[in-house]
C-alpha cells in the first residue's frame, strides 16, 4: 500500500511502515491518514502478523506538524490512530531513530514493541511550545515509568537517550549498529524475534499506573508550576499526568486532551511558537542567498580569557582545530587552565567522561606566537575592550594571516568599522559578538560592517550554525541590538529607582514578569564598572535636559562593583543578595538632592515600562536597519537577555498586547525619561495605520 508519505513493505511475516515526510517526518494530516490507512492494511493483510514503524531520512517522528497549529482539529486526529494501533489486533513495533519527539513518542508508546538506535533520543518537549503532550504521552508514559519520572520528563520537554530509556522500560531493545548494518534490518529481527517467542505484550494503556502518594505528586506539580516562573505549560503537563492516579486511561485521555485545547490557542503557545519558528529563521537572509560561504576548517581565537576561553571550546567541540593567541607564556598557562576548567565542569555534569577532560583540553593549541595564526581560516579577537588595544592587534593580524581568511572581532560596544579599518582588508572583517559564557549561549550577533564582504558575512554565519549557535544579524550601532536594548531599558530601572521604586522591587517585578533573574542582581553580577565605563563614554557630555541618575556612579566611586567586589546594588556579604542600608541611605540622598519625593511604584508599572522602552528602541533598530526583522530583536532579547520565550520577546509581545497600548506606555516612559526616550516613527506609524510590527514584517 502506498498513501503520500507513508508507504508499506512486506518482508516476511512483518509489516515495515515507511514514514517519509521530510525533514523530520512531522505528522501531518497527511501522515495521520497514512498511519490510519495502514493499520486496516496491516489488518487486511492474512500473512502479515505484525507491522514496524520505520522512518526515512535522517529521524523517527518528530512531533505533531506544529505548522498545522491554531489552524483546528483535522481528521484524522493523532489521538484516535495511535488508539487504532494500540488496538490493532496484530502487534504494532516503532523503531526509533534520530529523535522520537511530541507525537512521534506518543505513537510509539502506542506500539507493543519499541527498539532504539542507541544513538537515538525520545522526549516530549511540548512545554516548550507552550502545550502538552495531547495524544496520550501524559497516560501512557507514567504507565512505563512512573509518575515521578513521567512528570519530570514532561515538565522538563528533556531528551532520553537509549540506555537511559531501556532502564526506564521504555525501550524494548536498543540496537548499536556495526558500520554498514541496515537499522531497518536490526529493528526487523529484534520484531521477528517477539513475534516467535510468541508473546504479546500487554498494550501500554492497559498497564497499570505505578502509585505514587497524592502528596509527593502535589509536590512535584507545585516545583514544576514554581520553576517555570508564570509559563503554564510545565504546571498543566504535571498535573495531566497526576491525573492518571486518579482516572482511568479514557478519562485520563480526555482530561489531557482538555487542557492540551486549552494551552493550544493560548498567547503563550503562540509565543513559544514564534520563538520556534525564529530560531530557525535567523539565518534565511535574502543577502544570503546563493553566496557561498568560504571553508573553515581551522579557527584561530586571541585571547584566552572568560571569552576567548568559551569560543575555543565551543569551536573544538564542533570540530574545528583550534589554537589560542596569549601575550605570553603566564597568560597562556590562564588560558589553558581555563579550558581545561570548562571540560572539567562538563565531566562533573557527566556531558563527558572524566578521561576525556585532559584530551579535549590538549586539542587546543595555545601558542604566544602570532605568526602560528597564518593558516587560520578563521580569526576571532577577544581580547580587552579597548579599541587601540584591538586597532594595534589588528594591525598585527593583518600581515600574518593568510589572504582568504576572515577576520572577526568579539567586541561588545566598540565599533567594528574602526576596528577593521586598522586593516588593509576590511571586507574580510565582521563583528561576531558572543554572549558569556560563549561555550554555553546559544546567541552570537554577527555585525556586518561597512566593507564586510557577502561571502564573509555567509561564511559568519555558516560557522555560528556549526558551532550550534543561533546567529542574528545585525549591522553596527552602539551595543548593535541586545547591549542597545539592555542599556536603555537599564536607565529605565534607574529613573524607577529615583522616582520610589527600590532596586529589589524592580528585580521582583521583572522576575515575576518570567526574566530568570532581575536587572539589578544582573548588573551586580556582570560587574557595574562595564557600564560606569559606557555611561563615561556616551554620557559625559550630554545635554543638560537628559535625565542622569548619578546614583550608579556613585556606587562604583564608593568600590561597589557588584558581586566581585561582595557589594553592588545590593550587599553580598551573607554570599547572597541583600538589600543594604547604604544603598537605601545613597539612594534616599540622591532624591533630595534632585527633589524628587518618591511615591510607590506598582510591580506591573515597572514590567509595563520595561516592555515599552525595549520595544521602542526595537522599533528604532529596526527603523535604521540595525536589525532586519523583528524576530530578529525577539530572538536576541530571549536568547542572550532572559526575556521569556512564553512571551515572545518585546516585539512580539507589543504586537499581542496591541501596539497602541504599548504607544500609550512608551509615552509615560518619555514623560519620565524625556528626551532621547521619544517614541519610535516606526510604531507611530503603524499606530496611525491600524498595522503590527508582523504585519511591517511581512511587507518588506
Ligand atoms: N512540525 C513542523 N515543522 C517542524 C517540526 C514540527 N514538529 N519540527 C521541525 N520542523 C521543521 C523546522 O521548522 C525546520 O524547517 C525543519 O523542520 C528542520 O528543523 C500531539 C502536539 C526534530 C530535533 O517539539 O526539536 O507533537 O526551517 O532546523 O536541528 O503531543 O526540529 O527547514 O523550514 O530544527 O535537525 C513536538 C520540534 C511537537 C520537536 C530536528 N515536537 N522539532 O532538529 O532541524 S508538538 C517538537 C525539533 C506535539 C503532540 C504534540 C527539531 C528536531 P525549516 P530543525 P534539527
Amino acid at each position: 500500500m502506498a498513501s503520500g508519505p507513508v508507504v508499506i513493505e512486506v518482508r516476511g511475516k512483518v509489516a515495515i511502515v515507511w514514514v517519509d515526510n521530510p525533514p523530520v517526518n512531522a505528522l501531518s494530516q497527511a501522515v495521520r491518514q497514512g498511519l490510519s490507512d495502514a493499520v486496516a492494511a496491516v489488518e487486511a493483510d492474512a500473512k502479515v502478523a505484525a507491522a514496524l514503524i520505520l522512518c526515512r531520512g535522517r529521524t523517527f517522528i518528530a512531533g505533531a506538524d506544529i505548522r498545522e497549529f491554531g489552524k483546528g482539529p483535522l481528521e484524522p486526529l493523532l489521538t484516535d490512530v495511535i488508539a487504532r494501533i494500540e488496538a490493532s489486533p496484530k502487534p504494532w513495533a516503532a523503531a526509533i531513530h534520530g529523535t522520537a519527539l511530541g507525537g512521534g513518542f506518543e505513537v510509539a508508546l502506542g506500539c507493543c514493541w519499541r527498539v532504539m538506535d542507541s544513538r537515538a533520543e525520545v522526549g516530549l518537549p511540548e512545554v516548550k511550545l507552550g502545550i502538552i503532550p495531547g495524544a496520550g504521552g501524559t497516560q501512557r508514559l507514567p504507565r512505563l515509568t512512573g509518575v515521578a519520572t513521567a512528570i519530570e520528563v514532561v515538565t522538563s520537554g528533556r531528551r532520553i537517550g537509549a540506555g537511559e530509556a531501556q532502564k526506564l522500560g521504555i525501550a524494548d531493545a536498543v540496537v548499536d549498529l556495526e558500520p554498514g548494518e541496515e537499522f531497518a534490518d536490526r529493528a526487523l529481527a529484534a520484531v521477528e524475534a517477539w513475534l516467535a517467542a510468541g508473546t504479546m505484550p500487554v498494550p501500554v494503556s492497559a498497564r497499570p499506573v505505578p502509585p505514587l502518594d497524592a502528596a509527593e505528586a502535589e509536590k512535584l506539580i507545585a516545583k514544576a508550576v514554581e520553576r517555570a516562573r508564570g509559563q503554564l505549560s510545565p504546571g498543566e503537563a504535571a498535573r495531566a499526568v497526576a491525573d492518571a492516579l486518579t482516572l482511568d486511561f479514557a478519562a485520563g485521555l480526555a482530561a489531557e486532551r482538555a487542557r492540551f485545547l486549552k494551552l493550544v490557542g493560548h498567547p503563550q503557545a503562540k509565543a513559544l511558537r514564534h520563538a520556534f519558528f525564529g530560531e530557525r529563521e535567523l539565518s534565511k537572509l535574502p543577502m544570503l542567498d546563493g553566496v557561498k560561504p568560504r571553508a573553515v576548517s581551522t579557527i584561530a581565537v586571541v585571547g584566552g580569557g572568560t571569552m576567548g576561553a568559551g569560543i575555543a571550546v565551543a569551536a573544538a567541540d564542533a570540530g574545528y582545530t583550534v589554537t589560542v593567541l596569549e601575550t605570553d607564556a603566564a597568560a597562556a598557562k590562564r588560558a589553558a587552565e581555563r579550558i581545561h576548567g570548562i571540560y572539567q565542569g562538563y565531566a562533573e555534569r557527566k556531558r563527558i567522561p572524566a578521561d576525556a577532560v585532559g584530551v579535549k583540553a590538549a586539542a587546543i593549541d595555545i601558542t604566544t606566537e602570532i605568526g602560528d595564526l597564518g593558516t587560520a581560516d578563521l580569526v576571532v579577537e577577544a581580547v580587552f575592550e579597548d579599541a587601540e588595544v584591538k586597532r594595534d592587534l589588528f594591525r598585527r593580524l593583518d600581515k600574518v594571516v593568510r589572504p582568504g581568511a576572515v577576520m572577526a572581532t568579539n567586541t561588545s560596544y566598540l565599533d567594528p568599522n574602526r576596528i577593521a579599518a586598522a586593516t588593509g582588508r576590511p571586507a574580510e572583517m565582521c563583528g561576531l559578538h558572543f554572549f558569556a559564557p560563549a561555550n554555553v549561549m546559544r546567541l552570537v550577533e554577527v555585525i556586518e560592517t561597512a566593507d564586510t564582504a557577502p561571502d564573509v558575512l555567509a561564511t559568519a554565519f555558516a560557522v555560528a550554525l556549526k558551532l550550534g549557535k543561533l546567529p542574528v544579524f545585525a549591522r553596527v550601532c552602539d551595543g548593535f541590538i541586545g547591549n542597545r536594548i539592555w542599556a536603555t531599558v537599564r536607565r529605565h530601572y534607574e529613573f524607577l529607582v529615583e522616582d520610589g521604586a527600590s532596586p529589589a522591587e524592580i528585580d521582583a517585578a521583572m522576575t515575576a514578569y518570567g526574566f530568570p533573574m532581575g536587572p539589578f542582581a544582573v548588573y551586580d553580577l556582570s560587574g557595574l564598572d562595564i557600564s560606569w565605563s559606557w555611561r563615561k563614554r556616551n554620557m559625559a557630555d550630554r545635554a543638560p535636559d537628559v535625565r542622569y541618575v548619578d546614583i550608579p556612579d556613585r556606587l562604583c566611586e564608593m568600590g561597589r562593583l557588584g558581586r566581585k567586589t561582595g557589594a553592588g546594588w545590593y550587599d553580598y556579604a551573607s554570599g547572597k543578595a541583600k538589600t543594604d542600608p547604604v544603598v537605601e541611605a545613597l539612594i534616599a540622598e540622591e532624591r533630595a538632592r534632585k527633589g524628587v519625593t518618591a511615591r510607590p511604584v506598582a510591580a506591573e508599572t515597572i514590567q509595563r515600562r520595561a516592555l515599552a522602552v525595549m520595544a521602542n528602541e526595537g522599533a528604532r533598530i529596526l527603523e535604521e536597519g540595525i536589525a532586519l526583522r523583528p524576530l530578529d530583536v525577539d530572538m536576541v532579547m530571549i536568547h542572550g537577555y532572559g526575556y521569556p520565550a512564553w512571551r515572545g520577546g518585546p516585539m512580539f509581545e507589543a504586537d499581542a498586547i496591541g501596539l497602541p497600548t504599548v504607544l500609550g506606555w512608551i509615552e509615560e516612559a518619555h514623560a519620565a525619561g524625556g528626551p532621547g526616550f521619544e517614541p519610535a516613527r516606526l510604531l507611530v506609524e503603524l499606530v496611525q495605520q491600524g498595522r503590527t510590527l508582523a504585519d511591517w514584517a511581512q511587507s518588506r
